[in-house]
């Protein structure tokens, strides 16, 4: 219904229509957030905070009207608590950095989940080395949910902060973060969720999770390269150190001493990618006005249709059969390898990601060297579903 948004998805590759299902690598963009960046460029491009003209001041209202619709989307008290970043990546390691620094010391213990991206687990091992704290992994069960007594177990008053995606980028399982962070604050601790994987797909709400971090990526939410958001709970951003030191993030410099800006400019070293943020806002404007209790619907049903498919293919093994599991499937298909799998559709114009998804600890846990994974975006179709299953059958009878 919204594929004519999407001028890429009419492109052909190998002479056949593209069948895109690598969303969760990252979504495509409408034609409004594509137009916008244009636009910025052309008509109000301008350093931001620094001006007193025109442009700058206008490119400055941009990128902060940007930041209230972030704030709205997902939630937030106030912009204070909105950090424009570079993306997941980039919010995490802010969080590990500059969290990590001013409240982890040994003895103390970090919580991580067995299915976490390699972008909350890396971070974590950097700083573990320089601080000495203690990692826990919350492990899960064969259906990818996670061992949610374990977890019980696991939270002590030594546990300074707990980990989470809230979407699991392999399995798709939407993990019960309201309920963890209950869990954890009774505990004392606090509480980071990894929403690259969920803001894209269902409406998420930082105050009804009362979580005290969350991270996520532009690019998977139909917005540009380059930007993110982390937001963060005023009194832990208020207590924590910048990140990265530079323009912007200051208030008086010194050869003696520097003081900081207020919140959020503290984390905002440097030029910000106000192009970046703009076309975020559109793109978020963009999925509110379709609605995100409407995508969840659509891509619950796709991924509903797609499993059960799949179900019927000779050989499927399928990773992640939670019921509550969010537009992805991961699968491989008896000893062929998920490359060959992968090349051989991407032969057919279907678009899937192969290999470790960036997930190893989650590889080793499922016993596997890597898998396919396909994921589903607002503008996929049963059309799509019905080709991708099509060549998959061709596929597996070529071996
Ligand atoms: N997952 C995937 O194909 P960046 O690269 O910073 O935008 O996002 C990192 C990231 C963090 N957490 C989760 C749960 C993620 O899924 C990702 C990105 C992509 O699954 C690329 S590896």
């Amino acid at each position: 219904m919204y594929r004519s948004d999407f001028p890429i998805l009419s492109r052909e590759v190998y002479g056949r229509p593209l069948v895109y299902l690598d969303n969760a690598a990252t979504t495509q963009k409408p034609r409004a957030v594509v137009e916008a960046i244009t636009e910025a460029y052309y008509a109000v491009n301008a350093n931001v905070h620094r001006g007193v003209h025109f442009l700058s001041q206008q490119a400055t209202e941009r990128h902060e009207a940007a930041r209230e619709t972030v704030r709205a989307f997902i939630g937030a008290r106030s912009t204070a608590e909105i950090v424009f970043t570079r993306g997941t990546t980039e919010s995490l390691n802010l969080v590990a950095s500059s969290f990590g620094a001013a409240f982890l010391k040994p003895g103390d213990e970090v919580v991580l989940t067995v299915m976490e991206h390699h972008s909350d687990i890396v971070p974590w091992q950097l700083l573990r080395e320089r601080l000495g704290f203690t990692l826990r992994i919350v492990p899960m069960h064969d259906d990818g949910s996670l061992d949610m007594a374990a977890y019980a177990d696991m939270l002590s008053e030594s546990t300074r902060l707990v980990c989470c995606c809230h979407v699991s980028n392999v399995l798709g399982t939407v993990n019960p973060v309201k309920q963890m962070v209950r869990m954890a604050h009774d505990a004392g601790a606090c509480v980071l969720v990894d929403a690259a994987q969920s803001v894209p797909h269902f409406a998420v709400d930082v105050a009804d999770l009362d979580c005290d971090f969350l991270t996520f990526s532009g690019h998977k939410v139909y917005g540009p390269t380059g930007i993110g958001v982390l937001y963060g709970r005023e009194r832990w951003l208020e207590a924590m150190p910048p990140y990265q030191g530079g323009g912007e993030m200051i208030s008086r410099v010194t050869f003696e001493r520097t003081t900081y800006e207020r919140l959020p400019y503290k984390f905002e070293a440097g030029t910000p990618d106000y192009v970046g943020s703009h076309a975020l806002a559109v793109a978020l404007d963009y999925v509110s006005r379709i609605g995100m209790d409407a995508i969840h619907a659509h891509e619950r049903d796709l991924t509903a249709y797609c499993m059960a498919a799949m179900r019927e293919v000779e050989g499927v093994r399928l990773y992640g059969e939670t019921a509550d599991k969010d537009a992805v499937v991961a699968f491989n298909v008896g000893d062929i390898h998920h490359l060959d799998i992968g090349t051989l559709l991407d032969r057919l114009g279907i678009a899937i990601r192969t290999g470790h998804h960036c997930a190893q600890p989650l590889m080793q846990r499922l016993g596997i060297e890597g898998c396919c994974r396909a994921s589903f975006a607002l503008y996929n179709t049963r059309e799509d579903v019905d080709a991708f299953i099509a060549g998959l059958r061709r596929v597996v009878q070529m071996f």
